[in-house]
C-alpha cells in the first residue's frame, strides 16, 4: 500500500467488517450494554469471517493478515460496539502469542478451537499489586517434574470466568522482567477459580473478573516460548493490542461524529437547525480533523508493527495514546452537541462515552504510553 491509501484487498476487508457490524452488532449493542449481555453468538459469527484469528498464521488455521487489516476490522466493529470489538481484539492477542511463540504441540492443542472462537482466550498480566509496573508480578509457577504448579491471582481479566483459555504471565525465576514466563492455563484445570464480576462504568457486553490459581498443575508443555521470555512475549502482544484499542476508539468516535452530524441537522433552536450555528460547524470540523490525524498515525503504526520496524513499539504507544485521547475528546463533544439528549440512554452517545473512557487506562495507561515513547526518544 502507499502510506496514504488502502489497497483494494484492505477496502474489501473493511467493507466486509462494516457489513457484518451493520447486520450483527449495531442493532443489538444498546441492549447488550443495558442488560450486560455477553454476545457469544455474534462473536462466534465474527470468527466465521476469520476475525478471531486475524494475524494467526494460515498454517495454524488463521487468516494471516497484518496489523493494519486488524485495525480496520476492529475500527469497523467498534462503530457498533467498542466493548465487543475490544473483547475480540484481546482474544486475537492471546491467540497470536500462542501461534508466534508456542511449540507445535501447544499450537495443535489450542489454536484449532481458538480460531473458530469455540474456545475464547484471555490475556492475564495485571495483578492487584502490579498494574503499570507489570514486571513486578508475583504469581508463582514452580516446576515439579513435567508440570508447573501455579499459585497467585490476576486482576481485571477481560473474559474472566467466561473464557476457556488463559494466557498467563507467571514468575518462574528471579525478580523483574527476566524471571517471567508465559503459560497457557485452562478454565477447568483443578485450582482455577474466579472472582465476582466487576461492576464497571462501561464495557458491559463483556465480563471482567479476577482469575485465581491455587496450586494449579499445568503441563510444562503449555509453556509459550522459553522460561524467562514471558515478559517480552507479553509486551510484543501488547504492541498489537494497543493498536487495536486505538482502532476501537477511532470507530466509536466516528460513529458519534456521524450521529452528531445527523442530529445537528434535525434539531432546531432559535428557529434554525443547530447545524447552522457556526459554533456547531467549527466543532464538527475540529472533531473530524483530529480523528483523521489520529487515524493516519494509527494506520502508520500498524504498518510498522506488521513490518517489525525497529520503532514499532514507540509508534504503537504513540498511536494508542493519541487515538484513545482523541476518541474520547471527540465523543465528549458529540455528546455536548446532543444537549440533554446526549446524556440519555435513548441515544447511543453516552454508551460510547462510557466505553471509550477505559481505553486510556487499559493495555497500558496513557501515562505509561508517554513513558515508553520518551524512553525510546531519550535512548537515542
Ligand atoms: P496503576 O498502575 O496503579 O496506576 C494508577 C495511576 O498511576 C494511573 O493514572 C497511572 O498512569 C499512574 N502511574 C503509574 N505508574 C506511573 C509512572 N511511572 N509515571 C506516571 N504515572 C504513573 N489487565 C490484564 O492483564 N488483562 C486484561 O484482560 C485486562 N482487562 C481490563 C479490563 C478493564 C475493564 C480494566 C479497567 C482493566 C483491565 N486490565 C487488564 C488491567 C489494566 O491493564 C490496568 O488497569 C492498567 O494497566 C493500569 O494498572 P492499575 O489499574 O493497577 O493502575
Ligand atoms: N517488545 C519486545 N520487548 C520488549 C517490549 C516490546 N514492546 N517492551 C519491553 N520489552 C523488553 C525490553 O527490551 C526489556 O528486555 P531487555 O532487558 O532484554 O532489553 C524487557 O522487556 C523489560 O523491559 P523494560 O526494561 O522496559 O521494563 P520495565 O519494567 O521498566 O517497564 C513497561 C515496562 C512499563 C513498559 C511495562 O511494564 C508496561 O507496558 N506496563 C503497562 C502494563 C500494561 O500495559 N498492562 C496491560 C494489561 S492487558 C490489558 O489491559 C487488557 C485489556 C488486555
Amino acid at each position: 500500500m502507499t502510506q496514504f491509501d488502502l489497497t483494494e484487498d484492505q477496502r474489501a476487508i473493511q467493507d466486509m467488517a462494516r457489513r457484518f457490524t451493520a447486520d450483527a452488532i449495531t442493532p443489538f449493542a444498546a441492549e447488550w450494554d443495558e442488560k450486560h449481555i455477553f454476545p457469544r453468538d455474534a462473536i462466534r459469527a465474527a470468527a466465521e469471517l476469520g476475525f478471531g484469528s486475524i494475524y494467526v498464521s494460515e498454517a495454524s488455521g488463521g487468516i494471516g493478515l497484518g496489523r493494519l487489516e486488524a485495525a480496520l476490522i476492529m475500527e469497523a466493529m467498534a462503530y457498533g460496539c467498542p466493548s465487543t470489538s475490544a473483547f475480540i481484539s484481546i482474544h486475537n492477542m492471546a491467540s497470536w502469542m500462542i501461534d508466534r511463540f508456542g511449540s507445535q504441540a501447544v499450537k495443535d492443542k489450542y489454536l484449532p478451537a481458538m480460531v473458530t472462537m469455540a474456545r475464547m482466550g484471555s490475556y492475564c498480566l495485571t495483578e492487584a499489586g502490579s498494574g503499570s509496573d507489570a514486571a513486578a508480578l508475583k504469581t508463582q509457577a514452580v516446576r515439579e517434574g513435567d508440570h508447573y504448579v501455579v499459585t497467585g491471582s490476576k486482576q481485571f481479566i477481560s473474559g474472566g470466568g467466561e473464557n476457556d483459555i488463559y494466557v498467563v504471565m507467571v514468575r518462574t525465576g528471579e525478580e523483574g522482567p527476566k524471571g517471567i514466563s508465559c503459560l497457557v492455563i485452562e478454565k477447568d484445570m483443578p485450582g482455577v477459580s474466579f472472582g465476582a464480576l466487576e461492576r464497571k462504568l462501561g464495557w458491559h457486553s463483556q465480563p471482567t473478573a479476577q482469575v485465581n490459581f491455587d496450586g494449579v498443575r499445568v503441563p510444562a508443555d503449555n509453556l509459550v516460548g522459553g522460561e524467562g521470555e514471558g515478559f517480552r512475549i507479553a509486551m510484543m502482544g501488547l504492541d498489537g493490542g494497543r493498536l487495536n484499542i486505538g482502532a476501537c476508539s477511532l470507530g466509536g468516535a466516528q460513529r458519534c461524529i456521524d450521529e452528531a452530524v445527523a442530529y445537528s441537522k434535525e434539531r432546531k433552536q432559535f428557529g434554525q437547525a443547530i447545524a447552522d450555528f457556526q459554533n456547531t460547524q467549527f466543532m464538527l470540523a475540529d472533531m473530524q480533523t483530529e480523528l483523521e490525524a489520529a487515524r493516519t498515525l494509527l494506520y502508520a503504526a500498524a504498518v510498522k508493527v506488521t513490518d517489525n520496524a525497529p520503532d514499532k513499539t514507540r509508534f504503537a504507544a504513540m498511536a494508542k495514546r493519541f487515538a484513545t485521547d482523541t476518541g474520547s475528546s471527540v465523543v465528549d463533544r458529540a455528546l455536548q452537541l446532543h444537549g440533554g439528549y446526549g446524556y440519555l440512554m435513548d441515544y447511543p452517545i453516552e454508551r460510547f462515552w462510557r466505553d471509550l473512557r477505559v481505553h486510556s487506562i487499559l493495555e497500558g495507561t496513557n501515562q505509561v504510553m508517554r513513558m515508553i515513547i520518551a524512553r525510546d526518544m531519550l535512548r537515542q
